[in-house]
């Protein structure tokens, strides 16, 4: 099932005449019709450190590159980004303004499916713009599937990855507030496979904080 929807990915880009797979990583731009989009977005050098929150001005770049790297695909429900490649960097956006609470957005899709190439190194960034006292978000990739009880004990089995809680943006003015970001670098495994993104706050995989992470081969 899940290969059969990726190779139907993969023919719906033959279809549309996209090149990817670029041995840098870096998506290739070209402007298509129709919803499917396909859009290179710079990727941010100097990654702001954990636990020190940047101005908004510093976060923009990287909300400007989650809302555009990688290929955007259109499924209804099944939306995808896919990065092809074997140097992959993924920025995530916990509750980017517009978007409902417990969610995360990868360009500008709540919860889509993620799609990497097998073996590929990924460097994995979270920039929580939340606000609220428990808005406090984080990312775990593993094997632990939906549904989700309030508490998922971390690590989880098949775990490859994990971004700790960081926290929510320090006020209400989004221009005027202070943004927590952390990123972390982890190699896809070898061979594909389903894996599962969420956020190991409490109660926030269990209301909907989740989705899918793919490996292809
Ligand atoms: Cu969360």
């Amino acid at each position: 099932m899940m290969m059969r929807s990726v190779k139907r990915l993969c023919t719906t880009m033959a279809l549309l005449g996209v090149t990817v797979g670029m041995a840098s990583g870096t998506a290739v731009a070209a402007s298509m019709a129709g919803s499917d989009g396909m859009q290179m977005g710079a990727m941010p050098k100097d990654l702001p450190k954990a636990g020190k929150p940047i101005a908004f001005a510093a976060a923009q770049p990287l909300i400007e590159y989650s809302n555009s790297a990688g290929v955007r695909m259109d499924h209804g429900k099944r939306n995808t980004v896919m990065f092809k490649g074997q140097d992959i960097h993924i920025v995530m956006v916990a509750v980017e303004p517009g978007f409902p609470d417990q969610t995360f957005e990868i360009h500008r899709l709540a919860d889509p499916v993620i799609a990497v190439s097998a073996g590929a190194k990924i460097t994995l960034t979270l920039l929580n713009m939340d606000y609220g006292g428990s808005m406090v978000h984080g990312v775990v990739i593993g094997k632990a599937k939906p549904p989700y009880k309030t508490i998922v004990p971390v690590p989880v089995a098949g775990q490859i990855a994990e971004i700790p809680l960081t926290m929510p943006r320090t006020s209400q003015s989004l221009g005027r507030s202070g943004y927590f970001v952390g990123t972390t670098t982890f190699k896809a495994p070898q061979f594909p496979g389903r894996y599962y993104y969420f956020c190991q706050m409490p109660e926030h995989a269990k209301s909907g904080m989740y989705g899918q992470f793919v490996v292809m081969r």
